[in-house]
């Protein structure tokens, strides 16, 4: 069953925000061309667009097919970047459940690191902060209709997962969350140019309410897989889930 979050939202959105355009998935197609691209037109009675569908076809082919690779990795598929004068102003907080209301980072917090990876050892902010940075101004874009364009800045995911040794021949990459929250991403997606481990938001450290100290910014999916509130990463063969991908969400949601 899904419950849709607006419910649970504290800050309004206005009507003249909704775009309905702008969440219509093209991946279901995008993951069909790839396919094809292969021979694979069987496949096409099938559903690509939950993840069922794709652990039983499109993981499977991703073993063997490099051109299917090569289309998922396709820098031809970056989320539009926009110029800095672009972010929304005032940028809203929007994702403000009462009951996990984050009060501020643990005083203890460290990135737990687990699963498929060689170096276990749990990431300091300061050894985070040490990694190559990359900043973004992509649009954030949730289920519920309404967007924002705003600028993160941190450490490209597919650079943390090689720092850490992580099988990046691995399915998932699971994100657990201080608030209770979790999502998970699929490899290829963990690994694309744009996804970030973001610190900064408008080079200021990322406020507790907007994900400190570490988010995901995924600007390539819809928002609800942007984890807030990193305190564990964990790289898996095994189908982790999620907050809303539990609850009917669409577990790949977006391109
Ligand atoms: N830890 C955590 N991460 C989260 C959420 C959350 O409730 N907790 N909400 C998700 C949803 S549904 C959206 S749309 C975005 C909202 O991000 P924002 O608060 O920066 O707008 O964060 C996502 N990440
Ligand atoms: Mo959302």
């Amino acid at each position: 069953m899904i419950r849709p979050h607006t419910e649970r939202l504290k800050a309004a959105v206005t009507e003249d925000e909704i775009q309905p355009d702008l969440i219509r998935i093209g991946r279901r197609f995008a993951l069909k061309r790839a396919l094809s691209l292969g021979g694979l037109a069987l496949l096409t009675g099938c559903d690509l667009f939950t993840h069922s569908g794709v652990d039983a076809a499109l993981w499977a082919m991703l073993r063997f097919d490099d051109r299917v690779q090569a289309a998922l990795f396709s820098r031809r598929r970056l989320a539009q970047t926009y110029p800095p004068s672009a972010v929304t102003k005032p940028f809203r907080f929007n994702a403000y459940y009462e009951e996990w209301q984050v009060r501020g980072v643990p005083e203890d917090w460290r990135l737990e690191v687990s699963g498929l990876v060689a170096d276990k050892a749990p990431w300091t902010l300061e050894k985070l902060r040490s990694l190559p940075n990359e900043m973004q101004v992509t649009r954030h874009i949730c289920i519920e209709g309404w967007s924002q364009i705003g600028q993160w800045s941190g450490v490209p995911l597919h650079v943390f997962l090689q720092r850490v040794g992580a099988d990046l021949r691995a399915r998932y990459v699971s994100f657990k969350c201080f608030d209770g929250y979790s999502t998970s991403v699929d490899m290829p997606s963990a690994l694309h140019p744009q996804t970030i481990l973001a610190l900064d938001f408008l080079d200021q450290p990322l406020a507790p309410e907007w994900g400190a100290p570490v988010r995901l910014r995924i600007p390539t999916k819809l928002g609800f897989k942007s984890a807030k509130n990193i305190q564990a990463i964990s790289v898996t063969n095994t189908y982790p889930g999620g907050f809303w991908e539990d609850q009917g969400y669409n577990w790949f949601s977006g391109s």
